[in-house]
């Protein structure tokens, strides 16, 4: 398409600056068809960019390799340019906007220049749902117009729900790598050093500027910078929620379904748990949402979930037909790969795929690369932070109602981390607040190469620390706002704190996962339905021990174990949120939070004095 095709006169002025401004060689409009992304992914082919897969193996699939030093999320580059730093808050790096936008426009002062610039009219959420956001992307990459394609809704249809004057998140991009006369790419990724990559948020004027990086996160705008930095803020200021959720449909063997969402850190295996497959029989899992979910409420009160993405960009290595055979599925055709090895026979193999490398590789940087299992320290074939990028119509547990445009009513939230010790299988909170509370704890613990100094977990509230967009103690106020605002306490959402990687002291696993995951939903389903079995216990309600069926390999002492309320563990807990952490909000703490922690304390110490009411034995 081209830009006189599109009526809305403030879209096309914005595209004419931006052009005048970057002086790409030519501007395009995508109508969102397959043809078109056959096209532009044959660009990335004939610049050596993008590697065709094996039609036989994996259908109209491609290999990308991106340049070693752009191949994830660059945090310390990611920027929240509020207009006052105050408002940025302690997890987010600042720079005055002002400043910044002018940093940024001596960058991009040419930076198209030899490329094309893609117009990309995206839908976040179903096209023509209320509750949907419209994005625009303007970028020189190839690998961001494909990657857009399949995680989000672009072109015609929502050019036309744009309308003449609909409100759109304006989103630039540039890999930041103008091209001389008759230079090519020539099979480089392009990008710009570590010191020239910005990833800035502008949030009072709803703007994304992205220059120097061509990778996942950094480069497609919709996902974390739109979905989740932008959408958090005008969430706050619409009254909803922005999280960091994958959204799940879990039904019983009477063929009753029940929604839930989970916010895990990244690479706690959320992907995982979107597809799980039950082993207890009669249950059934399916996904509607493996990163992201928008929730608010609905017209009965309770609090609806929407998928806002349209595919998966999931982590690769790990990924087997043991570990996760829907997600292997989703990715046999149609997707892109990044960051993986490449077979003799051009298909795709990584660590953890579940059987040898087939002969001589290539590895992710281009190299020969030769299976040697006696070599322990043998440098991995693909990235640890190796994609696929795949529909997820592909997926084959994908939800009928995932694109449903009302979203789906929630029945539990879950939060968890890695935890090897302290923090129990599952735990549910009493209250909307004391899930507030649990979530503001969330955090995994770090090894003590890098343990940071007087605390070995590295907090990540509500799994969002590097995607919140505001500051994060305001972020604590609106769930609680959020939490307020419901018609009655009893539609709201209950909300539990799980944790699959707990740890003997010699560091075995005590719980299988994956699959087995299941027989906790189990229970946190019977929780909604009131019929679980619980026991009141100082840091919340918890299962009995013969709540959940033990999977095999789990002894009664092992679920002993792993639903034992750690009394001395959770006061060390305490003392690590009240002074090392919490202080980091300063005043913009809410009251309710720092009061749930003092209640925790209280019981805690309560039970360690033997007067507790409740089952802990310690
Ligand atoms: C992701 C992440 O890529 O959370 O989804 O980092
Ligand atoms: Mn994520």
């Amino acid at each position: 398409m081209k830009v006189s095709d599109i009526k809305h006169p403030g879209l096309v002025a914005w595209i004419r600056e931006v052009s005048d401004y970057c002086t790409p060689d030519s501007v395009y409009v995508m109508d969102g068809s397959v043809d078109e992304y056959d096209a532009i992914m044959q660009k990335s082919v004939e610049n050596g960019i993008a590697i065709p897969l094996n039609p036989e193996k994996k259908p109209n699939s491609f290999l990308f390799r991106s340049d070693p030093s752009d191949v994830a999320r660059v945090e310390k580059r990611t920027f929240i340019a509020s207009a006052k730093q105050e408002d940025a808050g302690p997890t987010n790096n600042w720079i005055d906007p002002v400043e910044l936008k002018k940093t940024l426009k001596d960058l991009y002062r040419g930076c198209m220049k030899g490329r094309t610039m893609y117009v990309i009219v995206f839908s976040m959420g179903p096209v023509g749902s209320e509750f949907s956001k419209i994005g625009v992307e303007l970028t020189d990459s190839e690998y961001v117009a494909c990657n857009m394609f399949i995680m989000t809704r672009v072109g015609r249809k929502v050019i036309e729900e744009l309308g003449t004057d609909g409100f759109f998140i304006h989103c630039l991009h540039s890999v930041g790598k103008p091209l001389a006369d008759g230079e090519t790419d020539g099979g480089k990724w392009p990008c710009a050093p570590m010191e020239k990559k910005y990833i800035a948020h502008f949030p009072e004027t709803r703007e994304i500027w992205s220059f120097g990086s061509g990778y996942g996160g950094n480069a497609l705008l919709g996902k974390k910078c739109l979905a989740l930095r932008i959408a958090t803020v005008m969430a706050r200021d619409e009254g909803w929620l922005a999280e960091h959720m994958l959204i799940l449909k879990i039904t019983n063997p009477e063929g009753r379904s029940r929604y839930i969402t989970a916010a895990f850190p990244s690479a706690c295996g959320k992907t995982n748990l979107a597809m799980l497959i039950p082993t207890i029989p009669g249950w059934t899992v399916h996904t509607l949402s493996d990163d992201i979910a928008w929730l608010r409420y609905g017209k009965d009160g309770r609090l609806y979930a929407m998928s806002v993405e349209a595919g998966f960009f999931g982590v690769v290595p790990g990924t087997s037909m043991k570990s996760n055979p829907n997600a292997m599925l989703a990715a046999q055709k149609n997707t892109i790969y990044t960051n993986v090895a490449l077979t003799e026979d051009k298909d795709v193999w990584w660590e953890g795929i579940g059987y040898d490398a087939p002969g001589k590789l290539i590895d992710w940087q281009g190299n020969e690369w030769i299976q040697n299992k006696a070599d322990k320290d043998q440098k991995p074939s693909s990235h640890p932070n190796s994609r696929f990028t795949a529909p997820a119509s592909q997926c084959p547990c994908i939800s009928d109602d995932w694109e449903d445009p009302r979203g789906v009513p929630v029945s539990a939230i879950l939060f968890g981390g890695r935890r090897p010790s302290t923090i129990p299988l599952v735990h549910m909170a009493r209250s909307w607040t004391h899930g507030t509370f649990l979530g503001s704890i969330v955090g995994s613990e770090i090894t003590a190469a890098t343990l940071d100094a007087g605390s070995g977990i590295r907090r990540d509230p509500m799994a969002m620390k590097p995607f919140i967009g505001y500051n994060a103690g305001d972020y604590f106020n609106h769930w609680l706002k959020v939490g307020a605002a419901a018609k009655s306490q009893d539609l709201l959402p209950k909300i539990f704190y799980v944790n699959w990687f707990r740890k003997t002291p010699e560091g075995k696993w005590l719980w299988p996962g994956y699959g087995e995951n299941s027989r906790v939903l189990k229970w946190i389903f019977e929780c909604c339905d009131g019929v679980a079995k619980t026991v009141d216990t100082p840091i919340g309600i918890m299962p009995t021990v013969d709540a959940i069926d033990r999977p095999e390999g789990v002894s009664e002492e092992d679920m002993k174990e792993l639903l034992n309320v750690d009394v001395d563990g959770w006061l060390k807990e305490v003392d690590d949120i009240r002074n090392n952490y919490y202080p980091t909000f300063g005043d913009r703490l809410p009251r309710q939070l720092s009061e749930t922690l003092d209640e925790l304390e209280q019981r805690l110490k309560k039970a360690k004095a033997g007067k507790c009411c409740c089952c802990c034995k310690k």
